[in-house]
């Protein structure tokens, strides 16, 4: 019997493992301080510019909704702010900071409260981010070796991003959604319909 019940243990956890769908990585650095959310939940938080937060992640649902605030210190042009991060998918997918992200820059993250983290925020009145220097390039090459230590395994080809030029705001917000947003309904039990199917044989 107590062979049956360990198996049984085991399958039910391979089973797990093979429908618990996508894990993902996170990784922000900002320059100076930063705020990371997934789904609107604050995962990292950090204000060491060349220490990135390294965040392990599900994705249940297939997608996520990913959301960084980075704060710049100097006031004004006496300080350019930047910000760079990626995600990684399970499967190798790639994602980095660049200009596809929506940005907004606004009030510091304490006096917002608009929901610009949740995943049902609108934000299709933002702009895209502002694309500056790849990383290991530009006013922040220098640290990339010490950066290295953290942006490993995958190598970061990701640009650091900001919203509008670095040197007028202060206080900025990207948005994302990774992975892929359901296309078809789901029956109860996460079960695909077979709707693709469905379709080809109208
Ligand atoms: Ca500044």
């Amino acid at each position: 019997m107590k062979k049956v019940f360990v198996f049984t243990i085991l399958a039910l956890v391979f089973t797990f493992m093979i429908s618990s769908t996508w894990a993902a990585t996170l990784r922000i650095n900002g320059d100076n301080s930063w705020v990371g959310f997934i789904n609107g939940k604050q995962v990292a938080e950090g204000d060491n510019w060349q220490q990135a937060t390294v965040t392990e992640f599900d994705m249940p649902d297939g997608y996520a909704v990913i959301a960084v605030y980075v704060h710049d210190a100097e006031p004004g042009n006496a300080g350019r702010g930047g910000a760079l991060f990626d995600v990684i998918l399970d499967d190798g997918t790639y994602i980095p900071s660049d200009e596809t992200w929506k940005a907004d820059a606004g009030a510091p993250l304490a006096d917002r409260d608009d929901g610009w983290e949740q995943p049902d925020f609108d934000d299709s009145s933002w702009d895209n981010a502002t694309q500056l220097d790849q990383f290991g390039s530009g006013i922040w090459g220098f640290g990339a070796d010490t950066m290295r230590q953290t942006l490993n395994n995958p190598d970061s080809t990701a640009y650091w991003v900001w919203a509008g030029p670095n040197d007028v705001e202060d206080d900025v917000y990207f948005r994302k959604t990774v992975g892929t947003l359901p296309t078809t309904p789901v029956e109860p039990g996460g079960k695909a319909t077979t709707w693709g199917a469905l379709k080809t044989e109208q």
